[in-house]
């Protein structure tokens, strides 16, 4: 049995369970998942790049790292009106949830911050549940965030503590967990999770497993990406991840995290239908909707709802159909 008291969980647990023979694995992870939640309903979030590209941070995967010499488009922060027809389209092609992304190291206190916090009431007011990923933020920020009704703040580990350096050299595995406690005490929700397939070990990503179901209590929402190669990161060549990974981390957390929306998340266009399908069955109860992630492609819509028929899942807001406005 595996301990369920987060803080009496071993690393040695997790590696147990992570390395049961697969089907096992998968069974456990179903059992729990249908004790806990509705095995045919999957929360669906849309993302949106608000701000894009020019980071300061040095993070290996990604596309808008400054460091990195990728052949984005840079953007300003977007103007409100524009979001707010992204978040009315995602509404009308299925989302519950709309995610807004920003491209910084850290939140400053400056007037982009206010655009921000006017995009978070705009998007609230349209009756859809809110998040945002805007890097390192401060308590007080963080509280000026819940009050404009930000629900849920991504800000996510990626790998375990020992791997992260190899991965991110400009900030450390605790500047990300002093940002998650901000997240924590102003009360608004975490989603936090990481990256698979970035040339880690399986101990590695066991590592982050752990590292995610022994914070207290565990994030809500747990985003298990696989890597999505970028042409022009340091990255770019890392060979793709064997199916069976996404799968065991997708089980394990459902296991340690009962509770929790597992999403999987970037990296799913590149996934079989018969993996993504054995990772529903593991667990997963959340994916990005649309044809955009945040700087690379999703795999749109009308996919998705044809493997939610073939597999009998339907998303929380079966939206009736609403009129599609111009971006
Ligand atoms: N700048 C903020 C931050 O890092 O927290 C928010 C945006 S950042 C793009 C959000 C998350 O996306 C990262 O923490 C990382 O886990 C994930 N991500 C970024 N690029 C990725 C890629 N190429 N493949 C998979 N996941 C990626
Ligand atoms: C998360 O864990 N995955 C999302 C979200 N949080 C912000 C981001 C995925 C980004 C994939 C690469 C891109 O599109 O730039
Ligand atoms: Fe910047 Fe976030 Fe990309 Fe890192 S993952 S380079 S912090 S946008």
């Amino acid at each position: 049995m595996v301990a369920q008291a987060p803080a009496q969980l071993a690393r040695e647990e997790v590696a147990e369970l992570y390395r049961r023979p697969l089907l096992d694995l998968v069974f456990e992870g179903a059992r729990i998942h249908r004790a806990h939640h509705d095995p045919h309903v999957v929360q669906c979030s849309t993302l949106l790049s608000i701000k894009t590209g020019a980071c300061q941070e040095d993070c290996k995967y990604c596309s808008q790292s400054a460091h990195n010499q990728t052949d984005l488009e840079r953007e300003k922060l977007l103007a409100i009106e524009q979001v707010i027809t992204a978040a009315k389209n995602a509404k009308a092609g299925g989302a519950d949830r709309f995610c807004m992304g920003a491209a910084w190291r850290s939140i400053k206190d400056n007037k982009d911050f206010d655009r921000v916090l006017e995009m978070v009431r705009e998007v609230k007011s349209l009756d859809l549940e809110t998040c945002g990923t805007f890097g390192m933020l401060t308590p007080a920020q963080a509280q000026l965030l819940k009050e404009a009704g930000l629900d849920y703040y991504n800000h996510n580990l990626d790998t375990s503590p020992e791997y992260y350096e190899e991965v991110i050299t400009t900030r450390t595995y605790d500047d990300r967990l002093t940002t998650l406690a901000a997240v924590r005490d102003a009360g608004m929700k975490v989603c936090c999770g990481g990256i698979l397939g970035m040339g880690e070990s399986e101990d590695d990503r066991i590592g982050l497993l752990h590292q995610l179901a022994i914070q207290s209590p565990p994030p809500e929402s747990v985003p298990i990406n696989a890597l999505v190669p970028v042409e022009g990161t340091p990255l770019e060549n890392v060979p793709p991840l064997a199916w069976d990974q996404m799968v065991r981390a997708v089980a394990v957390a459902r296991i340690l995290m009962p509770e929790s929306m597992v999403r999987l998340s970037a990296g799913r266009h590149a996934m079989s239908e018969e993996a993504q399908a054995m990772c529903f069955m593991a667990g997963a109860n959340s994916i990005f909707l649309g044809d955009q992630l945040l700087t690379t492609p999703n795999r749109g819509k009308d996919r998705d709802q044809e493997l939610f028929d073939r597999l009998g899942l339907e998303g929380i807001n079966e939206s009736e159909p609403a009129v599609v406005v111009e971006v």
